[in-house]
């Protein structure tokens, strides 16, 4: 698990980078019914996604089971934002942690303190997420091969999840593959 971790962590531009406490937990990489990061030789979809004040535009999404997508992230807002992949309880355990963040001083409304994040062990890649500053822009790629037929994207900086900024994922028949 840490032998993965760190190449990760070393390898993809900060912008990218998602941020939880969860490098040591066990559970974390398995993301349990959610599906797993796709394979960008082989996107069925590009969908962009406008996130602001506070608000994905679009909000609901209709996905084939296996379907992969590559999401084009878009920070049109003011403030810090996350697009994050996830059930009710995993964005639950992740909004807890941005809450920690936040507290800590890793990020304010407006800035990601990314050297904050790296000193305090909290920033690794969070493979169904990304925290974006304003006009950041990102690219997720997610095959949603889970068992979930119904996921959440939620911005889980402390207080936008709860203002609106939420949206739904359905997952219907099998993709042809
Ligand atoms: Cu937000």
């Amino acid at each position: 698990m840490i032998t993965q971790s760190i190449p990760r962590v070393i390898l993809v531009p900060l912008m990218m980078l998602g941020t939880t406490a969860a490098m040591a937990d066990p559970d974390h990489d398995e993301l349990p019914g959610l599906g797993q990061v796709g394979d960008d030789s082989h996107i069925d979809q590009v969908i962009e996604v406008d996130m602001g004040e506070m608000y994905f535009c679009p909000d609901n999404f209709a996905f084939e089971r296996g379907e992969t997508v590559k999401f084009v992230l878009v920070n049109s807002g003011r403030m810090v934002h996350e697009f994050a992949i996830g059930t009710e309880e995993t964005q639950n355990v992740h909004e807890q942690e941005m809450n920690v963040m936040s507290r800590e001083g890793m990020m304010t409304t407006r800035v990601l303190r990314h050297d904050r994040m790296l000193a305090s062990g909290m920033m690794h890649v969070d493979e169904n997420a990304r925290l974006l500053a304003p006009d950041e822009t990102a690219e997720l790629i997610w095959t949603f091969s889970g068992e979930q037929d119904e996921l959440i994207i939620a911005c889980n900086v402390p207080g936008h999840r709860a203002a609106g900024m939420e949206g739904v994922v359905t997952i219907g028949a099998d993709h042809p593959s």
